[in-house]
C-alpha cells in the first residue's frame, strides 16, 4: 500500500557573507567552552517536534576523540540539530548538518544541555569513509541533487546514494507560476527594480538552451507571505537575521515504494530585509545584489542543492556569496548540467553557417548580420532564417551576387535544425563592372552597355559610327587596344572601355589656270573644311599635292600647310608636257578622318626650251638608323647658274625630311652634288619618296627616286 507523504524542506541557505566564510578558519573557533572533535558512525536518527519546529536526535558512536575527553571513546552520544521529519512532515535547513544511518563523519561539537550540537552548522561536519578518511566535498559533476530516505535521512549527491533512496527531488511538470509580495521590502529599494531583477533571476535559468523549465511570473499579491504552505509560490521579504540573507522553502510529496516519486509541490523564497540590498545593472559595494542572490535561490526552487567546495566557487549554486557580487547572475557549466539533469531540454546541435567567399555582409541569420563562418549552437528541431544579401559590394567595381544555398533553399529561407551537426553555405559569384563610353559624344553607338559582368566572361562590343563619323580606335583602361570596330573584353577585373570616333572633312582643289604652256606656272589652291565644326581642324594641317600622268601612278610633288580658315595656295611649274590629273590629300588627325579632293585636270602644252635638268641616284633600300647617300647630277645647258638645290624625303605616317644646299654650275657644264639622309631609327618601314628640285622652281628641274626602308 502506498502512503502519501508531505515533506517540508526549508533551505535556510548558507551564510553567504564572506565574513562567515572566514569563520571556517580554525582560529576563529576560539571556544568559550572546550571544543570537542570526534570521529564516528551514525547509528540512528529520530525526529521530534518541539515548539512548532522539528529536530533530529542523531545517535553517534564515537570511534576516536581528537579533542576533548577521552571518555567519549566507544560511547554513543546524541547530536541534536534543527530539521528532520515528524509524522510525514519534514523540515530541512541547509545551514544545519544532516545525516544518514551508517554514515561516518568527523564532528566539531559543543555540549548543549544533555546533548551535543554541531558547531557552525554544516561546516562543523566532515564526511568520512569507512576507513575514517575525509571524503572530498568536491563534486565533479558541478551540481548536487537532493535525495531522501524515510523516515528521516538526507543526502545531497549528483546521483542516487543507493537503494532505498527517493529522488532526485524535482517538479513533476517543467515549470511553475510564482507571485511577488513586495511588502516588507527595504525602504531604500525600489519595488519596480526588485521585481525587474528578481524575475530576471528566474529567467536566467529558463533561458538555458539545454534544459526545459518555465517560470511564469503572475504579478504581485499581498494576501500571503513567504514560508506559508498554501499552494502559492511566493517571493517576498522578511527579517531573517544572522548569517542568512535569503532562504528558499520547498514542500514536496512522494509515493512510498516509488523511488522516483519525490516531487516538489510548492516553493517560497524570501530575502532578508535586515541586510542592505541593491537592484540595478551593476553591483553595489556593501550591498547584496538581488539578481545575484535571487539566481542562486531560484536554483533551489527547482531542486538544486548547495556546493561548498572552494573549487566550485564560480558556480551559481556555490553556497557562499558576498556584497557587491554579481557573478551568480550567470550560470556556469555545473549549474547548466544540474538543471539539464533534472529537466532535460531538446538536444543542442552545432550548426555552421558560412559563405563562399567568407566575410561580413554576405549572410543574415535570424535578422542579424554575421561574419562567416560562424558556428551556432541551436536546439534540434528549432527553426532559423538564413538570408543571403545580394548583391554584396566587394570594393570599387566588384560585387558578389548570391547564387545558391548549399541546401537548395531560396535566398531567404527557414531551416529546421537537424539532429546532427550540419553546415549551410551561401554561394556567391563575383562580378566586375564594365564601363563603356564613346568619344566624342554623338560619335557612334556601342552594342554593349555599362553594367556588371560575371567574372571570367568575355563581352563582345561592336562600335557603329553615327553619320558623319568614322570609328577610330579602342581604349581599354587608358591603353590603345586596336582599331577594329569589334572588340572583346575579358572580365578579369573592373574595366573601362572607350570607343573613339573621328569626324569627317572635305578638301577642295582648284587650278588656275587649267591649261598652261610648259615653263609657265600654275596656282593650286583650296580649303580643308571639317564636317563637324567642333573641335575643328587646326591651321597648319599638311596638304599633299600629287599628280598622275597615267591615272594609276601618283607622284607627290608638293606639300603645303593650311592657313586661316583651312585655305591653302601654292605655285607650281609643271615639269612635262601632257595631261595631268592632280589631287590634294590630308591624312587626318585625332578628331577627323583624312580627306582627298576631287581630281582636277591640267593640260600642259608647248615644247621644251633649253633647260636645267636633274638626275638623282641612290640605294634601292636602306635600314632604319643608318644613312643613305643620294647623288644629284645637274645639267646646265644655258649660261652659268647659281641656285639652291632642294632635297626632300616623304614617307609613311606623314614622315617628311628636307635639306638644301647652294650650288653653282658653269655655262654648258654639269655639276655633281650629294645629300646624305640620316634615317631615324623610329621611322616606319616602307617606301619613301626622294625628290630633288631647285628653289625657286625651274621648269623640269625636278627628279625623283624611291628607297625602301627596312
Ligand atoms: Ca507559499
Ligand atoms: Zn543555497
Amino acid at each position: 500500500m502506498k502512503r502519501f507523504r508531505v515533506i517540508r524542506f526549508l533551505f535556510l541557505l548558507s551564510p553567504l557573507l564572506h565574513a562567515l566564510v572566514l569563520m571556517w578558519a580554525p582560529n576563529v573557533y576560539a571556544p568559550k567552552q572546550p571544543t570537542i572533535v570526534v570521529a564516528g558512525e551514525v547509528k540512528s536518527i529520530t525526529g521530534k517536534k518541539e515548539g512548532g519546529l522539528i529536530y533530529s536526535y542523531v545517535g553517534f558512536f564515537v570511534h576516536h576523540v581528537k579533542n576533548g575527553s577521552a571518555s567519549l571513546r566507544n560511547t554513543e552520544i546524541i547530536v541534536k540539530h534543527l530539521g528532520g521529519e515528524f509524522s510525514g512532515l519534514l523540515l530541512w535547513r541547509s545551514d544545519q548538518p544532516y545525516f544518514f544511518v551508517g554514515e561516518f563523519a568527523e564532528l566539531i561539537l559543543e555540549p548543549e544541555d544533555q546533548v551535543f550540537k554541531v558547531v557552525g552548522g554544516h561546516r562543523g561536519k566532515i564526511r568520512l569513509d569507512q576507513k575514517l578518511q575525509p571524503i572530498s566535498r568536491r563534486t565533479v559533476a558541478g551540481y548536487r541533487l537532493i535525495w531522501f530516505r524515510p523516515p528521516s535521512e538526507w543526502q545531497d549527491s549528483t546521483s542516487s546514494p543507493g537503494s532505498g533512496w527517493y529522488g532526485p527531488l524535482r517538479w513533476s511538470s517543467n515549470g511553475f507560476e510564482y507571485s511577488i509580495n513586495t511588502q516588507a521590502i527595504p525602504a531604500d529599494l525600489s519595488v519596480s527594480s526588485f521585481i525587474t531583477y528578481s524575475t530576471a533571476s528566474f529567467q536566467t535559468w529558463e533561458d538555458d538552451l539545454g534544459s526545459s523549465f518555465d517560470f511564469t511570473y503572475r504579478g504581485t499579491r499581498s494576501d500571503t507571505i513567504p514560508g506559508t504552505g498554501d499552494g502559492v509560490n511566493l517571493v517576498g521579504w522578511s527579517s531573517i537575521g544572522g548569517g542568512t540573507i535569503a532562504q528558499t522553502w520547498l514542500w514536496a510529496t512522494y509515493v512510498f515504494g516509488n523511488y522516483d516519486s519525490l516531487r516538489i509541490i510548492e516553493t517560497d523564497m524570501e530575502f532578508d530585509n535586515s541586510k542592505l540590498w541593491s537592484a540595478q545593472p551593476s553591483g553595489v559595494a556593501g550591498r547584496f545584489d538581488v539578481q545575484n542572490i535571487g539566481t542562486h535561490e531560484a536554483g533551489h526552487t527547482f531542486g538544486l542543492g548547495d556546493l561548498y567546495d572552494p573549487e566550485d566557487s564560480e558556480q551559481t549554486m556555490y553556497g557562499y556569496g558576498a556584497t557587491g557580487e554579481t557573478k551568480k547572475r550567470t550560470l556556469e557549466w555545473g549549474d547548466q548540467a544540474g538543471i539539464r539533469a533534472l529537466y532535460p531540454g531538446p538536444a543542442l546541435v552545432q550548426t555552421t553557417i558560412t559563405s563562399s567567399p567568407t566575410g561580413l555582409g554576405f549572410v543574415v541569420i535570424d535578422g542579424t548580420p554575421i561574419t562567416t563562418p560562424q558556428v551556432f549552437t541551436w536546439i534540434e528541431g528549432s527553426t532559423h532564417t538564413l538570408a543571403a544579401n545580394s548583391p554584396v559590394s566587394g570594393g570599387t567595381g566588384i560585387q558578389y551576387v548570391w547564387l545558391s544555398w548549399s541546401d537548395g533553399g531560396s535566398q531567404s529561407h527557414a531551416i529546421t535544425v537537424p539532429s546532427s551537426p550540419s553546415t549551410y553555405t551561401a554561394n556567391f559569384k563575383r562580378q566586375y563592372m564594365l564601363t563603356v563610353s564613346v568619344s566624342p559624344t554623338g560619335g557612334g553607338a556601342l552594342s554593349a552597355s555599362t553594367g556588371w559582368r560575371d567574372e571570367g566572361t568575355t563581352v563582345p562590343v561592336m562600335a557603329t559610327p553615327d553619320s558623319g563619323y568614322f570609328f577610330y580606335y579602342w581604349s581599354l583602361d587608358g591603353a590603345n587596344v586596336g582599331s577594329s570596330p569589334s572588340y572583346s573584353v575579358l572580365m578579369n577585373a573592373p574595366h573601362s572601355l572607350t570607343a573613339f570616333f573621328r569626324g569627317t572633312s572635305s578638301l577642295s582643289l582648284g587650278l588656275s589656270p587649267e591649261s598652261v604652256a610648259l615653263g609657265a606656272s600654275i596656282t593650286l589652291s583650296g580649303t580643308l573644311t571639317p564636317t563637324q565644326p567642333t573641335p575643328g581642324i587646326p591651321t597648319g594641317a599638311v596638304v599633299a599635292l600629287s599628280y598622275s600622268l597615267n591615272g594609276s601612278t601618283w607622284i607627290s610633288f608638293i606639300t603645303t600647310q593650311t592657313g586661316s580658315g583651312g585655305a591653302y595656295s601654292v605655285v607650281w611649274y609643271p615639269p612635262y608636257r601632257g595631261s595631268y590629273q592632280i589631287k590634294a590629300t590630308w591624312s587626318g588627325d585625332q578628331n577627323y578622318e583624312g580627306a582627298t579632293s576631287t581630281v582636277a585636270s591640267l593640260t600642259v602644252t608647248g615644247g621644251f626650251p633649253p633647260r636645267v635638268s636633274l638626275l638623282i641616284t641612290g640605294p634601292a633600300s636602306s635600314a632604319r638608323g643608318g644613312s643613305a647617300a643620294f647623288d644629284v647630277l645637274v645639267t646646265n645647258p644655258g649660261s652659268s647658274l647659281s641656285t639652291t638645290l632642294h632635297f626632300e624625303v616623304t614617307g609613311p605616317g606623314g614622315y617628311r625630311y628636307s635639306d638644301s644646299q647652294q650650288i653653282a654650275v658653269g655655262a654648258s657644264e654639269k655639276g655633281r652634288f650629294q645629300f646624305v639622309w640620316q634615317i631615324p631609327s623610329a621611322v616606319s618601314a616602307g617606301q619613301y619618296q626622294i625628290l630633288v628640285s631647285l628653289i625657286p622652281p625651274k621648269p623640269t628641274a625636278i627628279a625623283q627616286t624611291q628607297v625602301t626602308i627596312t
